[in-house]
């Protein structure tokens, strides 16, 4: 039976010479081809000797570091799944995480092990390690004595190899199953799609608890045997200044605002780069004209989810056009209906549908929301609003889902209004999406008080911080005495928006 372990296609592309350099950081430590296979059968070695059963999650929540992508492949390495957590979540948001999908081991940083471990062994977790971006932590400490052989785990396409969690416009964040099928055969279409050639080289600058820099920009490399140039953090001036020695790179939208006020990026720093990608939001077209004429390069604009991973490119060698998302890759199929189900025609705007190899198995232990987000005929409703161009360009014009894309974060009003309304002498809030220069938009809050109760708009974000992720602290509160609403009683968000809309439109310094 062949091998469909998606961390035996990632390793058959490592180059002949396993001693050249699969990794350098940008502390200067440089990691070999060998390295990785060693390291990743160690860590492999170590899940194994705690004789989890078959599909155990193993959950993350650490700092990006080249450890921590160890530990990633070697949960595929070993046949587990992985399940990556933001380093922003906080007690309450990783107590849902690990209640939903209790994992049998948890690694978490050292200063985190306190209240982390006492969350995960509420939820039954046997094992649980820490990880810091420093090469320390228990993990490392017992991997070290773990044998650097190791047997990839027999997998099929279809079996589990990560969740993702992703929240709802109601109720609680859901978990993507993702298989190894769906994510190889991702790979090997973006690697076909996106010309990855010998030689190239990966600036790696987005954090690796989501789609964009686990799969794609990982995946994209690995399966091209490249080199990565490992950013634990994204620094502008730093990725301009490797940028000679790169050929590759990958972010959202707020990256590449913030390369462009680098002074020193300008057509000699990108020579001899080959490929920019960008995702996760829309780009702006200001920022795709900037990037053409200060780098001369065009910037290739993508589409994708967590629960589908890439589905549209624009593409490498024909016209990328800025304010598009391309063109569905090879293998998904895509179609705008409207509520009712009928196909829509050229430019005419309605839900956009999917279906392919790259579609995930269903929301974690949810087969009702599973069934609610496909079709009769099995396609996945993906929530966003879009058409297709008579030259068969796919426009994402807004979203059917009520969610804020934040720095490439998404920030869903439901959850954070939910934490807002919990709070003393809250009557009612709404949280919307205004512009804004770097993050391309951000999370406004619209607080009514109890009657006979007075409101700090200060008080309230500071409750939010101790409750929340960072990214989804709205950045503006207002306490107002009532929402606006239409005859239906429904709160008109739109006119929320269009009066806040100016309030972070200024360029930052
Ligand atoms: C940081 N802050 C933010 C965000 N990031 N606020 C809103 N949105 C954000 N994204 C705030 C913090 O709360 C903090 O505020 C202040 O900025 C500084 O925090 P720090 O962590 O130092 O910020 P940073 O290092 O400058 O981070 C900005 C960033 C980061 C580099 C743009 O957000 C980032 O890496 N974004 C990429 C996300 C990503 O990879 N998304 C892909 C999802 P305060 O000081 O008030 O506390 S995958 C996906 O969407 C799909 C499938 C796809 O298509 O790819
Ligand atoms: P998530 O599944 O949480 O990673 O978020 C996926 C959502 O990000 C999609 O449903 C889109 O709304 C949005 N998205 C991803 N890439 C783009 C893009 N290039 N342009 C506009 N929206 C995007």
């Amino acid at each position: 039976m062949k091998n469909e372990n998606l961390f035996a296609a990632l390793r058959a592309a490592f180059p002949a010479d396993l001693t050249a350099i699969a990794v350098e950081t940008d502390t200067g430590l440089n990691y070999s081809w060998l390295d990785l296979e060693r390291a990743t059968a160690m860590l492999a070695n170590l899940l194994v000797s705690l004789k989890l059963p078959a599909g155990s999650r193993i959950a993350v929540q650490v700092e990006k570091s080249v450890e921590a992508m160890l530990l990633y492949l070697a949960t595929l390495r070993a046949g587990y799944v992985f399940l990556p957590l933001n380093t922003a979540y906080q007690s309450a948001e990783i107590e849902y995480f690990i209640g939903n999908a209790e994992p049998a081991v948890v690694v978490c940083s050292k200063k985190n092990f306190g209240w982390v471990s006492k969350i995960a062994f509420k939820a039954g977790t046997q094992n649980v390690f820490t990880l810091d971006d420093d090469r320390t932590g228990s993990l490392l400490d017992r991997a070290t004595h773990c044998s650097d052989k190791h047997t990839v785990a027999l997998m099929q396409a279809d079996d589990l190899a990560a969740i993702l969690y992703t929240s709802g416009t109601t109720g609680r964040s859901k978990g993507a199953m993702l298989s190894h099928g769906n994510m190889l055969s991702n790979a090997l279409v973006l690697k076909d799609y996106w010309g990855w050639k010998p030689g190239d080289v990966l600036i790696h600058a987005l954090p690796i608890f989501h789609v964009h820099g686990l799969f794609v920009a990982l995946h994209g490399a690995l399966i091209n045997g490249s080199k990565m140039m490992w950013c634990a953090r994204f620094d502008p001036k730093f990725v301009v200044g490797k940028m000679p020695e790169a050929t590759v790179f990958m972010g959202v939208p707020t990256l590449y605002v913030r390369l462009l006020n680098e002074p020193e990026l300008d057509k000699k720093a990108v020579r001899n780069m080959r490929l920019f990608v960008a995702g996760s939001a829309p780009l702006l077209i200001e920022t795709f004209n900037d990037w053409q004429q200060k780098t001369g390069h065009t910037i290739l604009e993508r589409y994708g989810m967590c629960e589908t991973a890439m589905l549209t490119s624009n593409p490498y060698k024909g016209e990328r056009r800025g304010g598009t998302v391309g063109f569905a890759l090879p293998g998904v199929s895509l179609r705008v209906q409207d509520d009712d189900g009928k196909l829509l025609a050229v430019d005419e705007i309605g839900g956009i549908q999917v279906k392919g190899p790259n579609i995930f198995k269903g929301y974690w232990r949810m087969p009702e929301k599973t069934k609610e987000e496909f079709t009769a005929d099995g396609f996945f409703k993906t929530g966003d609003v879009g058409k297709i161009d008579k030259r068969g360009y796919i426009i994402i014009v807004g979203r059917s889902k009520d969610l804020i894309i934040s720095g490439g974060y998404n920030v869903y009003p439901a959850e954070i209004e939910g934490y807002i309304n919990d709070l003393p002498g809250v009557a009612e809030s709404a949280l919307v999406g205004v512009p804004h220069s770097d993050f391309g938009e951000v999370g406004v809050a619209v607080v009514v008080a109890k009657p006979g109760v007075i409101l700090q708009a200060d008080a309230i974000v500071a409750a939010l911080k101790s409750k929340l992720a960072n990214f989804k602290i709205p950045k503006m509160c207002f306490v107002v005495p009532e929402l606006p609403r239409n005859t239906m009683g429904k709160v008109q968000k739109n006119l929320l928006r269009e009066q806040h809309k100016m309030l972070f439109s200024v360029t930052p310094a």
